[in-house]
């Protein structure tokens, strides 16, 4: 199974999110846009995992829900991994996000170390909303001139479970699935 634990968001708050990146889906690209049902906060992608493991995380994903507040995230930001010059990833992020959202996400990362999975480089909150498919659009530069388009913004979304979702993979897109979500405190 091809797992990954996230902040799943009310789907009010994934419907503003789409229309505020409604500016980047003019670019004259291919773009594999995420549909709004589809989009999340991803804590940690473990990849493919061994159905005799799920046990395990769903024990850890329960030990950190018991640990943590819910909270809240203010989405402000619009732009680019690995940066706007080479787009590969179109994200709505926050330049605001509460500390313990990254203490969450460490705590999670620091147990499944010890349980063998790799650890990212860094956390950096954002939602997916497109995947850029053609390494030229970097040089147009295009993004960085819709992004200047899109007026300021503060998309308010309470963050109350943590998720543990699975990913199948499909030519149209991927299909998400919960196999199991934890309140916070
Ligand atoms: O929510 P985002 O887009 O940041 O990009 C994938 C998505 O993250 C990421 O896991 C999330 C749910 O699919 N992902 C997919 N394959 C990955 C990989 N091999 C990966 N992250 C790291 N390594």
């Amino acid at each position: 199974m091809r797992l990954f634990y996230c902040f799943e968001l009310p789907q009010e708050v994934r419907a503003q999110l789409y229309e505020i990146a409604r500016p980047l889906r003019q670019a004259e690209a291919r773009v594999t846009w995420v549909r709004p049902e589809n989009f999340h906060v991803t804590l940690k992608f473990l990849g493919e995992v061994e159905p005799s493991a799920v046990d395990a995380l769903k024990a850890l994903g329960a030990q950190i829900a018991a640990k943590f507040p819910k909270s809240e995230i203010t989405f402000d930001t619009v732009g680019a991994f690995p940066d706007l010059r080479r787009p590969r990833v179109l994200w709505i992020g926050s330049q605001q996000a509460p500390q313990v959202l990254f203490d969450l996400q460490a705590s999670l990362e620091r147990e499944l170390t010890k349980m063998g999975f790799e650890a990212e480089r860094h956390f950096a909150p954002h939602v997916t909303v497109g995947r850029v498919k053609d390494e030229h659009t970097a040089r147009v530069g295009q993004f960085a001139r819709l992004i200047s388009q899109i007026a300021p913004f503060a998309c308010h979304a309470q963050i109350t479970h943590i998720t543990l979702m699975e990913s199948q993979l499909s030519p149209s897109g991927a299909i998400y699935t919960p196999v199991a979500t934890w309140e916070l405190t």
